[in-house]
């Protein structure tokens, strides 16, 4: 299928390879058809895959957009494919294609790209965020006919190089021919830079701010013929009607096979529609070649107006106005697909972001698909690009010309994108020694020195490409970047903060921005990221730092939104992050996924989504939270929380019909209601009123009652605990793992124990239920459950917390004073981090209950789980 155009030109034609076939009676200017389909993938390294000769070679039949990577990532190896991967494809052209120029372009591979045509080899791209191309008409095999054919070959490398960026990230490096490839034919009289994502011709609009649509328009323009080329430089300008404004023709001689800079100035329009995140008005630029009044090469790009400030004390202006920036940030990845994602999916993300209400985004940690930087110019999203310089450099030329190149690459693709304000050149470049590993002070003065030069050559690459627009850097909360002078480098200083998350106080977070705002006054504050994980099959009454569940997700965010709104000097903030995304071998009750999406991995939204939704988005809405948590645990009579996000001005509920009052929501658009849930469904209902018209939110939880009031034997079947957690766990049997408590006699609970939670850098392996592991009970000596007398099934969750030698820890459980477990020793029997369970049947008799005591023979005992049948 050839698919829509994804970059940044719109072409006279747009055809698919296999119409070549029959060439038009009147061969358009320029073709640009994709060429996704039809691949071979050899996932081998090998020395001849570009032989055109070598069809034998064993592979895979694939299509654009791929990665090797889109699942090896996830599994229980902590490895994935970091190495060679070959794509071989046929091409044909038909007999249209004599006397043109052929070019291949890539949006992106990632990361080391060898291409070749019919065994020659064209060049080596490095870098797997930015696009790029190769004119590929000398390589090609040309017939007699006029017709040529050319097998491509690439070769992708994703293997760690100390030399291309990133060196260390906290996402996935998948490896392939990720985006989508193209291929373009021109006259031999072209524009260079073919693609680029603006088809080779570059504008911007000068005297904008004084409300004159001037437009400065720039290209280059080869001569691939042997004789001088007297050409005609003519650029339409469109409304968003298709009509036309205003026309301008330069004329430029050009030497046989020479290449020249072309240019023209356009007055637009007196007083142009402006450009806004609010009305994201387009207009168009027809940019065209011609030669003996032939058009010979010709391209379309879209252009907005708009033009905007940044201040230390006010943030952020678009157009004169201030314009609060509120954003989110965003990897392109997803589950089941790793980065090799579609146009549809592009499309389906900026349009969630949108409908959120942000009006930002920082794309991080790399430029994008092209198909974004369009989406966000047509939706009215403001952009935040930047290159992958992340945690640290090798500080050596060789890296910094890559990283150069990257940040020329990015701006040149992304420089007509009205939607771009922001290029950043690093994020946290000092949060590693430059040995790669974590630090908390630097004290290497050298490394420091060596780094903040490539730092400001970085930061002057960004200005002189780009001038028109701010550079930036995200720093981490270190004293470091103040200390040794990176902090002002760049026009404006991004902070991510964690504070409430990694460590510290929600309130912290304040403090910290008001601390940077007062040492550095004169500075353009930027919040780049915040943010706490929330793993939808974990919700609490009582929300903790660091427990993953997205109620304390909830109490984060809103305790940051709060902090946001008093301090009106920012310059903008992004949310990290909009969609969860890959993270190799990071633990926590998901492995290898960061949980501090506002959306899930599969694109569902959460809680959070809503708060902000509730906040930033006019459109008038009520949402109950806690959509995730529909089957819940507790008490008979225990309250449960019930929240509203909503911008309207009252909200009502009802809990089966019964109304419970109506609120005001407060300054974050929040109402908290506390209930009374009855045992089974319960049709919770919230509504209010956008003038006339009721709006409603609605959903039914299940309430399983247990009673654990003394002297009421336990009653609810099974009894599931998520041992050692504040939390409750859902799980996809719909089973309720409630939250842990202490032993209270004629009841159940733990006696003794330390609740812990599993390190960051662990993946709990071989289970489902990885939420039930990651937090657990130290150092306990025992669990009773006072149940009437019977015959039960006691169930033990287990996994060794720590990389221990056998023989380091070691227990013994017995269960009504007979013993099941003697010597216990996980480390030995299943390793480090493995999920496992083990179930006795055991007899309660004579009013004992079940009492299950842990004895430690070595080391501490430990325990995550527990579930009692009968
Ligand atoms: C950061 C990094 C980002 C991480 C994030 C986190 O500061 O810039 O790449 O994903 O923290 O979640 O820890």
């Amino acid at each position: 299928m050839t698919k829509q155009l994804a970059t940044g030109l719109l072409t006279t034609l747009l055809i698919g390879q296999s119409l070549l076939a029959q060439p038009p009676a009147q061969p358009p200017a320029r073709n640009s058809y994709s060429i996704d389909d039809g691949w071979k993938y050899i996932p081998d390294g090998m020395a001849y895959a570009q032989d055109p000769k070598r069809n034998d070679i064993a592979g895979q039949e694939i299509s654009l957009p791929h990665t090797w990577n889109a699942t090896d990532v996830f599994d229980d190896d902590r490895t994935y494919k970091r190495s060679i991967g070959w794509y071989r494809k046929e091409l044909h052209f038909g007999k249209e294609t004599a006397n043109r120029r052929i070019f291949l372009w890539f949006e992106g591979a990632s990361q080391v790209a060898d291409v070749y045509v019919n065994g020659f080899f064209l060049g080596r791209h490095k870098g797997g965020y930015t696009g790029f191309g190769f004119d590929i008409t000398d390589a090609l095999k040309h017939n007699t006919d006029g017709s040529s054919d050319g097998l491509v070959a690439v070769q992708v490398n994703n293997a760690h190089d100390p030399f291309v960026p990133p060196l260390s990230i906290g996402y996935a490096s998948y490896g392939g021919i990720y985006r989508d490839a193209w291929v373009i034919t021109t006259g031999a009289v072209h524009f260079t830079d073919v693609n680029n994502n603006s088809g080779g011709v570059y504008f911007h609009t000068p005297d904008i701010a004084s409300g004159k649509g001037t437009i400065a328009i720039r290209s280059t323009v080869a001569n691939e013929t042997g004789q001088p080329a007297a050409v005609s430089f003519i650029n339409e300008v469109y409304d968003a009607a298709d009509k036309l404004i205003r026309t301008e023709t330069t004329r430029s001689t050009i030497g046989a096979h020479q290449q020249a800079p072309v240019t023209a100035t356009v007055d637009a329009s007196d007083k142009p529609r402006l450009w806004s995140p609010a009305d994201p008005y387009l207009y168009q630029i027809k940019s065209r070649i011609e030669l003996n009044g032939r058009v010979v090469d010709e391209v379309n790009n879209k252009l907005g107006f708009r033009w905007f400030a940044f201040d230390p004390n006010k943030g952020f202006s678009l157009n004169g106005q201030n314009l609060v920036l509120h954003g989110t940030t965003r990897h392109q990845d997803m589950l089941g697909k790793g980065d090799a994602l579609s146009p549809e999916d592009h499309e389906r993300d900026l349009r969630m972001i949108k409908n959120m209400g942000a009006n930002f985004i920082r794309l991080a940690h790399y430029p994008q698909a092209p198909r974004v930087l369009q989406l966000a110019d047509e939706l009215g999203l403001i952009i935040w690009e930047e290159v992958p310089v992340v945690n640290y450099m090798t500080l050596d030329d060789e890296f910094f010309r890559t990283a150069q190149t990257m940040t020329q690459e990015m701006i040149r693709q992304g420089y007509n994108h009205p939607s771009v304000v922001m290029w950043g050149s690093m994020n946290e470049i000092l949060l590693y020694s430059k040995e790669g590993v974590r630090i908390q002070k630097h004290t290497d003065t050298a490394y420091i020195a060596a780094l903040k030069h490539y730092a400001v050559r970085l930061d002057s690459t960004i200005r002189a490409e780009d001038p028109t627009r701010y550079s930036t850097m995200a720093m981490h909360l270190s004293d470091d970047y103040a200390k040794f002078g990176l902090d002002h480098i760049s026009q404006v200083a991004g902070h991510n903060i964690y504070d409430g998350w990694y460590s510290g106080t929600l309130d912290d977070f304040g403090k910290d921005i008001d601390a940077i705002h007062r040492n550095e006054p004169w500075q353009n504050i930027f919040i780049s990221e915040y943010g706490a994980e929330g793993e939808v099959r974990l919700n609490t009454e009582k929300p903790q730092r660091l427990d993953y569940t997205e109620t304390y997700q909830r109490v984060y965010h809103e305790a940051y939104l709060r902090q946001i709104n008093a301090r009106p000097f920012l310059a903008g903030t992004s949310i990290w992050n909009e969609f969860d995304f890959s993270q190799p071998n990071i633990g926590g009750p998901q492995g290898h996924r960061n949980q501090k999406g506002m959306v899930t991995w599969d694109r569902q939204p959460k809680d959070v989504y809503y708060l902000y939704k509730a906040n930033w988005n006019p459109e008038p809405m009520v949402y109950i939270a806690s959509h995730d948590w529909t089957t819940r645990g507790g008490e008979a009579h225990a309250p449960s929380t019930i929240d509203i996000y909503s911008n309207l001005p009252q909200v009502s509920l009802t809990v089966n019909g019964v109304s419970q009052g109506t609120q005001t929501p407060d300054d974050i658009h929040k109402a908290r209601w506390s209930v009374q849930l009855a045992a089974g469904e319960n049709i919770i209902r919230a509504t209010g009123k956008s003038g006339k018209n009721p709006i409603t939110d609605e959903l039914i939880i299940n309430y399983r009652v247990y009673d654990a009031t003394p002297g009421t034997a336990a009653t609810f079947r099974p009894i599931s605990v998520n041992v050692g957690s504040n939390a409750q766990y859902l799980d996809a049997a719909a089973t309720v793992w409630i939250e842990d408590r202490a032993y209270t006699p004629g009841s159940f609970g733990h006696l003794g124990g330390n609740a812990s939670l599993f390190a960051r850098g662990e993946i709990i392996k071989s289970t489902a239920d990885q939420p039930l592991y990651y937090s657990f009970l130290d150092s306990l000596q025992g669990y009773r459950f006072d149940v009437k007398d019977g015959r039960y099934a006691v169930t033990l969750y287990f996994a060794e917390s720590k990389d221990l030698a056998p023989g380091d820890r070691v227990f013994d459980i017995a269960i009504n004073g007979q013993p099941v477990e003697q010597g216990l020793d996980l480390a030995k029997t299943d390793g480090y981090a493995m999920a496992i369970k083990k179930t006795y049947i055991v007899e309660a008799k004579g009013g004992q209950g079940v009492q299950i005591a842990f004895t430690a023979k070595k080391g501490n005992t430990l325990l995550s789980g527990i579930k009692l049948e009968q």
